[in-house]
């Protein structure tokens, strides 16, 4: 599993957050503190780091969070926010030259996956741009070099123009580009040598290849497992040959993954692919958003929450826990609680969205027809049946006049009864649990049976009904 270490660590310090009912200051500023170490540990540079937590922590002490029933999710939300802004926003395209021949110049430091990118990527944009590449080899130093692009052409079928070690990389280009255009190729890549250290010469050669050529597209491949060094191996490549992109390898790997959140922001050079196998298809466009939820871990937790806060009016939301916390709950609750439910698409969906949930999944089977006879059921009662549940569940005719109205069998409406009077104790020792109590839960303890805090001054209930 790739950025294992962060993401573990972010995880441990945002999970203590979830499902918390109320934050202060002092778990705001732990959570934080804990955030730091990790991006630290994971190789991120600390002016990122600095910033980022800057950032964050003003916003979750901001009202979006404390005014929140869900403070925890929110702050997760805000981490996950400011990680996607941090890595680019959004996707950046490759540049190809619709209509021409588009050309890619590949460089790097040795072993940072060159090679392999050149043609992964010939293969990439033969298949999804429809294009028709050649690779040239213009890696002359190490007969090898020019052997294993020719072996992954081989492989892949792409052609690959080579002239042997001898003659000069410059001319190689100004010939593969000849040999491209006469064989009718529009996507020429180019395979260029790599030092282990940056390099005065080689870096000429770089830019001579880069005159003659005109690519496109400078593609800076690095391994992703440099880390802080990344950074300034970046930065030299983009301070000679104005870099275009940065193809992140080997992020398959056991990598501490701060390589990914601190390019783009230090050097402005999107990242456009990230390279994840030694296979030739491993290759992906890198998407902050994806690699977001990655190194948090959390991908179906975060949309999640962005779908309960698209779809939920956090004012209605916090009328019922009100209502609960006064040990109200009645069957017009339940059906707004339905509402709320539909609201965010499929029960189904919903459940499989939480993690661990969706191998689970594959075997239960659930009756979304439920809601609709639970809805149509609620409404053949009187208003003051909703009102007041007490009414109906120790009433025969009533549950059968019930049954009869909502063309329901008898036996459907008295468990539906049943079933609503336990959720009722569950919703209302809920709703009136104190902070240490929801912990207790929190840890496995069952939910105390007593009753909840009796608002002073406010008489009796109109209506809902009270233990
Ligand atoms: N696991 C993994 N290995 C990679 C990846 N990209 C390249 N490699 C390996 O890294 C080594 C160096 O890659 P190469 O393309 O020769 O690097 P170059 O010197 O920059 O041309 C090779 O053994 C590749 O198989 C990747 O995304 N994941
Ligand atoms: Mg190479």
């Amino acid at each position: 599993m790739p950025l294992d270490t962060l993401s573990d660590k972010l995880q441990m310090s945002l999970r203590r957050l979830t499902g918390r009912g109320k934050l202060n200051e002092k778990d705001i500023d732990d959570a934080m503190r804990e955030i730091r170490v990790a991006l630290l540990e994971a190789d991120v540079n600390y002016r990122i780091v600095k910033k980022f937590i800057a950032e964050i922590k003003e916003e979750a002490l901001g009202e979006r969070v404390m005014k929140s029933l869900t403070p925890g999710d929110q702050v997760i939300k805000i981490v996950y926010e400011h990680l996607v802004a941090l890595m680019g926003e959004a996707a950046v395209p490759i540049n190809l030259k619709p209509g021409g021949t588009s050309v890619i110049l590949m460089c790097g430091l040795q072993g940072s996956g060159k090679t392999t990118h050149a043609a992964k990527l010939s293969n990439y944009l033969r298949k999804n741009n429809n294009l028709r590449p050649l690779l040239i080899a213009a890696d002359v130093y190490r007969p090898a070099a020019i052997n294993q692009l020719v072996q992954l052409g081989k492989q892949l079928e792409v052609e690959v123009f080579q002239l042997g070690t001898i003659v000069k990389p410059q001319e190689i280009v100004k010939k593969g580009l000849q040999y491209a255009k006469e064989n009718n190729l529009n996507l020429v890549i180019i395979d260029t040598a790599g030092r282990l250290q940056i390099d005065e010469a080689l870096m000429q050669e770089l830019v001579d290849i880069k005159e003659i050529a005109k690519p496109d597209e400078i593609l800076l491949t690095i391994d992703a497992m440099t880390g802080q060094d990344a950074v300034n191996v970046a930065a030299s490549f983009h301070q000679q040959l104005s870099v275009t992109g940065c193809l992140l390898t080997k992020l398959d790997s056991d990598t501490r993954g701060g390589s990914a959140l601190s390019i783009r922001y230090m050097t402005q050079i999107p990242i456009k692919f990230i390279g994840v196998g030694e296979k030739l298809d491993q290759i992906e466009i890198f998407h902050p958003d994806r690699m977001a939820k990655r190194i948090l871990g959390m991908g179906d937790v975060i949309g999640l929450i962005e779908k309960a806060t698209e779809n939920i009016d956090e004012d209605d939301a916090m009328k019922m826990a009100e209502r609960l916390q006064k040990g109200i709950f009645t069957y017009n609750d339940f059906l707004d609680q339905i509402k709320m439910i539909k609201k965010m698409g499929s029960l189904k969906g919903l459940l499989g969205m939480i993690p661990g949930m969706g191998s689970q999944l594959k075997n239960l089977n659930v009756d979304e027809d439920q809601f609709k006879y639970i809805e149509v059921a609620i409404s053949s009662m009187t208003k003051e049946e909703r009102k007041n549940p007490n009414l109906i569940a120790t009433s025969y005719s009533r549950k059968m006049r019930i049954a009869k109205g909502s063309g329901r069998p008898y036996q459907e409406i008295n468990a539906l009864t049943k079933r609503f009077e336990e959720m009722r104790k569950q919703m209302i020792a809920l709703g009136g649990m104190s902070e240490d109590d929801m912990q207790r839960v929190a840890r496995g303890g069952g939910i105390p049976m007593r009753a909840p805090k009796a608002k002073k001054g406010k008489g009796k209930n109109k209506g809902g009904f009270r233990f």
